[in-house]
């Protein structure tokens, strides 16, 4: 039988395509919506993203981190939009010849975004598939609709016969064979809601956030019962261009998986102590650590995925409670004192797991449980209402952001997030050193110039830095007095520069008498190691 049906012209294949990406629009808006309303890491691009996040190799993560930064994470959710909207144009021009398989497209696509929702770590059950759903099956009939119209004969005598056909009939002309009226009006209704949907889901989020942000402006931070050393006056040189010796809470580096910053309302807020070897497991609120003794401390933390000479590093004045004060009190021994548990898991409402070393944690260092930074309560972005802080340990085996549970385990029975991804069980921050000025390639003129930058050794302290133009002999640079051993210290060396281009090298000596290597290595699995250049071209 010959096949009487019309094939479709490109106009309305481009129709088509309008269809399937009004139909994503509204999938998303509505998903947006419902995600607002309930939980907003439930929404199918935050759960498709975070599902992203933990299945990207190591290698693929750290090579975005060191491209876009801390834009990584922006960039990963308009690539999940980029790629969206090709299948849903792709959808689009499928219905207006099988309009069924269209729209089971956008239903398939919500039955991923629903399978990712509800098995992320910190899901909350069933009801995180709701915003997929709804989105995908708001967004299928619409295709649906939209695609009807695109196909649709509309008899001009008979107008109560608005009735929907598959494309079965012929069409007397492929211009005037579809319901052009209805397609205008379905589509502009469907832009319409979409946006307000949108929009609506905005302030609803924006809404969600104020429990917490209201029980932040709360936070009174008490003195604290021991003060930080006073930072000593010569701990800062001012040398332009130089890392300032405290960095501001606002350009202290961020580096986590969430996609949606967890927005924690401090007063509902509670830390669990359990697991091997906890005689008295406890719960603590954060009141309760409020009015405890808290200990101040100047503090550098940097970041495993720190390449040399890289910018994730960062010092804050914390205060917080004693970590080793609050285990003890739950009758947790070290393993040197024949404690059960070697590794102390933190586990952050995101579900994020960090493990730590307990023998670190208790040797007498300066672990806490920090709740202020820079004399205000955490930001959002570094952990409120509480985050653990280590001295001497890369963020990712110690600085869990968020916490909710501390779980004291071995290091044989249990991986943490990144261990499971590949990334060292134990990663002491190794002795580094970073010229902050000059910039790289910068052309200063001939001349007295200042090299200037930071090196850090966390719990070791840093003794000395050395600088090294070109082929030169290493020259003793000044260091700036030093703080604490748990800091990064300022170091500068006047130069005459002279034209013509030049290699800078720095290299740190921390107290124990170990020289920072010049082995380069990669940041996977315990951090980079190697000297960090310069290349300037004097004028
Ligand atoms: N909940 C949670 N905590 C986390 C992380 C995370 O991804 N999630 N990243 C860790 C890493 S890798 C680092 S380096 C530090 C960074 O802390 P900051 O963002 O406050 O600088 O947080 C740590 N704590
Ligand atoms: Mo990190």
């Amino acid at each position: 039988m010959k096949d009487q049906r019309v094939r479709p012209a490109w106009p309305r294949l481009a129709l088509g395509a309008l269809s399937g990406a009004l139909a994503g629009f509204a999938a998303l808006a509505v998903a947006e919506l419902v995600a607002a309303a309930a939980r907003p890491q439930s929404s199918p691009v935050i759960a498709v993203g975070g599902a992203s996040i933990d299945t990207t190799p190591a290698a693929v993560k750290d090579w975005a981190i060191r491209h876009f930064g801390t834009n990584d994470k922006l960039v990963l959710q308009l690539g999940i939009l980029a790629v969206l909207t090709v299948l849903a144009l792709a959808l689009g021009v499928l219905a207006v010849r099988f309009r069924r398989v269209g729209a089971a497209g956008i239903l398939f696509f919500g039955i991923v975004g629903a399978a990712a929702a509800v098995s992320r770590p910190d899901s909350t059950g069933l009801t995180d598939a709701l915003p997929s759903v709804w989105g995908a099956v708001a967004g299928a009939l619409l295709l649906y609709v939209l695609a009807g119209r695109l196909t649709t004969v509309r008899r001009p005598a008979t107008p109560a016969s608005d009735q929907e056909t598959e494309e079965t009939e012929a069409v007397p002309s492929a211009s005037r064979g579809w319901d052009r009226r209805g397609f205008v009006v379905a589509a502009a209704s469907a832009a319409a809601v979409s946006a307000s949907a949108g929009t609506v889901g905005r302030s609803l989020n924006a809404s969600r956030g104020q429990d917490a942000s209201a029980s932040r402006k709360r936070v009174l931070l008490p003195s604290p019962a021991s003060p930080a050393p006073s930072m000593p006056r010569r701990a800062g040189l001012r040398i332009p261009g130089i890392s300032p010796f405290v960095t501001p809470n606002n350009d202290f580096y961020r580096i986590d998986t969430a996609l949606v910053v967890p927005r924690v309302d401090a007063t509902a807020w509670q830390l669990r102590i359990h697991g091997k070897g906890v005689r008295h497991p406890g719960v603590y609120y954060f009141d309760d650590l409020l009015r405890r003794g808290l200990i101040e401390r100047d503090i550098t933390l940097t970041c495993v995925s720190n390449e040399v000479g890289g910018p994730y590093a960062g010092n804050a004045r914390f205060i917080g409670v004693r970590l080793a004060d609050l285990l003890a009190e739950c009758g947790v021994e070290p393993p040197s004192r024949g404690g059960a548990a070697d590794q102390l898991v933190s586990r952050s409402v995101d579900g994020m797991t960090i493990g730590t070393p307990v023998e670190d944690v208790m040797d007498g260092r300066d672990a806490m449980l920090a709740v202020g930074m820079n004399g205000e309560p955490l930001p959002f972005d570094h952990g409120f209402p509480v985050r653990m802080v280590v001295p001497g340990l890369y963020g990712f085996v110690s600085a869990c952001k968020w916490i909710k549970d501390i779980e004291l385990t071995t290091f044989d029975s249990y991986d943490p997030y990144w261990v499971k991804r590949g990334w060292a069980r134990k990663a002491p921050i190794k002795t580094s050193s970073r010229i902050d000025t000059p910039k790289p390639f910068a052309r200063p003129t001939a001349g007295p110039m200042m090299i200037a930058g930071v090196a850090w050794a966390q719990h070791r302290g840093i003794d000395k830095v050395e600088v090294r133009i070109d082929d030169g002999p290493w020259q003793e640079a000044d260091l700036a007095a030093e703080d604490t051993r748990d800091t990064w210290r300022q170091w500068s060396l006047p130069w005459q520069a002279t034209k013509g281009g030049h290699t800078l090298t720095v290299r740190a000596t921390d107290r124990t008498g170990a020289v920072q290597t010049d082995q380069r290595t990669r940041t996977i699995p315990d951090g980079a190691s190697g000297w960090h250049s310069v290349v300037v071209a004097v004028d």
